[in-house]
């Protein structure tokens, strides 16, 4: 399976990540890439590629101008504002307050458009999350050109970046920006079933009335794991989107016999569903080792998993979500890849 990788995501190298009331290393950090890139040339998944240039246009699609306008420019505003450290929100438009006006102050405009304080902004954030963008659109187009599968080594991640909103480690909407590109150069159908260990409610948010995407997310329960505010089971669509949303919320511990079970539930509705191209936000946060989960999934089971999405039959495009356990995410990742590939 070919990969797609660029040293460039690395570009985005935050210090502070506020988790549990202190500011920690972050967990979302470019050594990731790292452990990936290396476990892949160590058993020879395939090809490694650089990804090529798309521009904003391909951003714009689902994303808000002025968000992007605002991610653009966020942290020059913010040293130019005389402020100093990483950009993190202090105050939303939380409820009762105006959530239909956009301050002009860069203080006020970072809580404007964040939905989570965790991830700081820092230097070459936007460089790192075009990128990111690109190597999402280099693997899509390969897929689609080929009908072979491919893996983009995205970082940032992207599946909480909503229309308007960062936040979760994530800028752009990677798996996002990938399927409206699909459908744009043609296709009617496209599933996105993600699989990292949070609710993909970036996604969810783009889509939620269209039925020309079919979203499914497999997370922990949002009453007990960040975002904490989307990724109910009753969330399934609005309008003719309607249907075309599934979240399967599952409890802290859940081991892998328990979380097959729900992927095998995903897989026939996505059988049911008929797309001609299925993206996997593929996280590996389930591990049991990871540091801000609780699932118990084990590094043998992302081969199980890869066997599993294989059976499909469907074009498929992997993109790198979450997975915090540095050590092993190598590992993890690859693992899913190759039970697809049957080696
Ligand atoms: C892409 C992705 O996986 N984003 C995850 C963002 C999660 N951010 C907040 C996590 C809070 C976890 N708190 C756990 C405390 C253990 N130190
Ligand atoms: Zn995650």
């Amino acid at each position: 399976m070919l990969t797609f990788h660029s040293e460039d995501t690395k570009q985005r190298r935050p210090r502070i990540e506020l988790d549990g009331g202190r500011f920690v290393t972050p967990h979302e950090c470019p050594e990731r890439v790292d452990m990936v890139i290396d476990r892949v040339r160590k058993i020879g998944l395939g090809e490694i590629r650089a990804p090529r240039a798309y521009g904003l246009e391909p951003i714009l699609a689902v994303h808000d101008h002025g968000y992007v306008a605002f991610l653009e420019h966020a942290w020059d505003e913010w040293g130019a504002a005389g402020l100093e450290g990483e950009p993190i929100p202090s105050i939303w438009p939380a409820r009762r307050l105006r959530g239909d006006r956009i301050p002009n102050s860069i203080e006020g405009r970072i809580g404007y458009y964040a939905l989570a304080a965790e991830t700081t902004l820092c230097a070459r954030t936007f460089a790192a999350a075009q990128v990111s963008k690109d190597i999402a659109l280099s693997a899509l187009d390969h897929v689609v050109q080929t009908g072979e599968p491919a893996f983009g080594l995205c970082r940032p991640p992207g599946h909480h970046a909503a229309i308007d909103q960062y936040g979760g480690y994530c800028f752009f909407n990677n798996a996002a920006i990938a399927a409206q590109r699909a459908l744009q150069g043609g296709m009617g159908k496209v599933a996105i079933l993600d699989i990292d260990f949070h609710h993909g409610n970036g996604t969810q948010d783009i889509f939620y009335a269209r039925d020309d995407v079919l979203f499914l997310s497999l997370h922990g329960d949002p009453r007990q794991e960040f975002p904490y505010f989307l990724g109910f089971a009753d969330e399934t669509g609005r309008g003719k989107g309607e249907g075309f949303n599934v979240n399967y919320p599952l409890l802290g511990g859940t081991d892998y016999a328990v979380w097959a079970n729900a992927l095998e539930d995903a897989l026939r509705r996505v059988r049911a569903y008929r797309p001609e191209l299925l993206i996997v936000s593929l996280g590996v946060d389930t591990f049991e080792l990871d540091p801000i989960s609780s699932f118990k999934l084990k590094s043998d089971d992302y081969l199980d998993c890869g066997r599993r999405l294989k059976a499909l039959g469907i074009p498929t495009t992997f993109l790198l979500e979450g997975g915090y356990a540095v050590e092993e995410i190598g590992i993890n990742v690859v693992n899913v890849l190759t039970g697809f590939e049957g080696s």
